[in-house]
């Protein structure tokens, strides 16, 4: 190869370098400008809306801490618990003239409730009065809830006294007829060294002497109740009260939202509703077995709130939630996965998230044994919703709602 060989070599061979090199600088040029301004805008918008959510979701402690729990698969809706429309064959009764009507007692026709005004109202006929406030006005909002009180469980004593599990200011004696008020156990009582922070239900002996009762968490009040159930805190207790000693004892902790109580009929033993875990638990409080402790029901198909004692010699279990299989549980989804349900709360308020828990009320009949005898259901919560309660009277099934402007009253003859 001359020098005139490699010149025409390199010539040749340079138009190929130099589109290369005049084109790449070209093209990249063009590329930086609108690229530039994509990404100054992507970045710009990224810190304005993504760094903040990061910070808050990093940042900000959750308000919960959540358990792992395992709950079983569901049931099947099938058999016993074959959705049907049953419950929608209830009638609402007072609409707007009772808020939150938790639970129910009643003297021959008359009815007493508790309501979310922290007031005590006795039904007779087509009246509502009021027998007692437990705590002070102002009421109706959630920042005024723990002075107004919340009355949640209600039940008569042998001296046709009414016996009261408020949630914020513990348990009281209430003469229906004078409206006189004893507070018999206060919330600023300390108890195997913790406060009681959300007494929910009640239950007194025939003889009247002792008072057994829930106090579902130390650690949440009943307007975080969401709160409880989504970190399926283990701090529930089932506790007696003495009426003669006046002395307070621990029968049974750790429970996950204990809720509704209830006496077996020769009273050796308590049902409690531990309501996070879809379960009916059961302490024997006298007798050879004093003491012991079992689960009475287990994977119940949604989440127990009160029971009562059913003219068949079982019990109503009343459920505002269910856990539907075939179906989606945001439960049960979530219960081994509390990072999610951590993320969600520091999101979210829990007044929100009520809302997307789809409503669906279930009130299920069980046998002595525990097994399920027949079930009711309101598929949506369309006639009545947020049920709590069931309350048999007189051939009626009473509804409590901790929740709905009503009282629902259903003909056992017509299911
Ligand atoms: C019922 O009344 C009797 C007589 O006044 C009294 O001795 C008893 O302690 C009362 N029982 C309850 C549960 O209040
Ligand atoms: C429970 O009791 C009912 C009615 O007595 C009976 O039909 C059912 O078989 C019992 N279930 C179990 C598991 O023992
Ligand atoms: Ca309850």
């Amino acid at each position: 190869m001359n020098e005139t060989d490699g010149l025409r070599f390199r010539r040749l061979n340079r138009p190929q370098i130099i589109t290369d090199e005049s084109q790449e600088p070209q093209h990249k040029g063009s590329s930086t400008y609108s690229g530039k301004v994509f990404r100054v805008t992507f970045l710009t918008l990224g810190s304005l809306l993504l760094f903040p959510l990061l910070g808050v979701i990093l940042l900000l402690e959750s308000p919960i801490h959540p358990d792992v729990v395992s709950l079983n698969e569901p049931p099947l809706m099938s058999d016993c618990f074959e959705p049907n429309f049953k419950l929608r064959q209830a009638e609402r009764l007072f609409e707007d003239q009772l808020l939150g009507p938790e639970s129910i007692a009643n003297v021959g026709d008359v009815i007493y409730t508790g309501t979310a005004d922290g007031k005590i109202v006795k039904i007779e006929g087509k009246h509502v009065h009021v027998v007692a406030r437990l705590g002070k006005p102002p009421c109706g909002s959630r920042e005024n809830e723990p002075t107004c009180g919340r009355p949640l469980g209600i039940r008569v004593g042998p001296n046709g006294t009414l016996f009261v599990a408020d949630a914020y200011l513990g348990l009281f004696e209430v003469n229906p007829v004078t409206g006189e008020v004893d507070n018999l156990v206060s919330t600023r009582q300390v108890v195997g060294g913790r406060r009681l922070s959300f007494v929910n239900d009640l239950d007194v002996t025939q003889d009247g002497r002792k008072v057994y009762f829930t106090d579902s968490s130390s650690r949440w009040q009943r307007r975080d109740y969401l709160y409880l159930i989504m970190e399926a805190t283990a701090d529930g207790r089932v506790l007696e009260y003495d009426t003669m000693t006046r002395e307070v004892s621990v029968l049974m902790d750790g429970l996950r939202f204990a809720n509704g109580i209830e006496l077996c009929p020769d009273e050796e033993s308590v049902m409690v509703a531990e309501t996070t875990m879809a379960r009916i638990r059961r302490v024997h409080v006298s007798g050879l077995n004093k003491g012991g402790m079992d689960t009475f029901v287990d994977n119940l198909p949604g989440f127990p709130d009160n029971i009562r004692r059913s003219s068949s010699g079982g019990y109503w279990v009343a459920m505002s939630a269910v856990r539907p299989n075939p179906g989606f549980s945001m439960v049960d989804f979530l219960s081994q996965k509390p990072w999610i349900k951590k993320l969600i709360f520091k999101v979210f308020s829990q007044d929100i998230l009520m809302k997307f828990v789809p409503r669906y009320s279930l009130v299920l009949e069980l046998w002595e044994n525990g097994s399920c005898k027949r079930s009711f259901h309101d598929p949506h919560g369309m006639v009545a919703a947020y049920v709590s309660e069931a309350h048999e009277h007189n051939g009626h099934l009473y509804l409590g709602s901790f929740r709905s402007p009503y009282l629902c009253k259903l003909d056992l003859s017509q299911v």
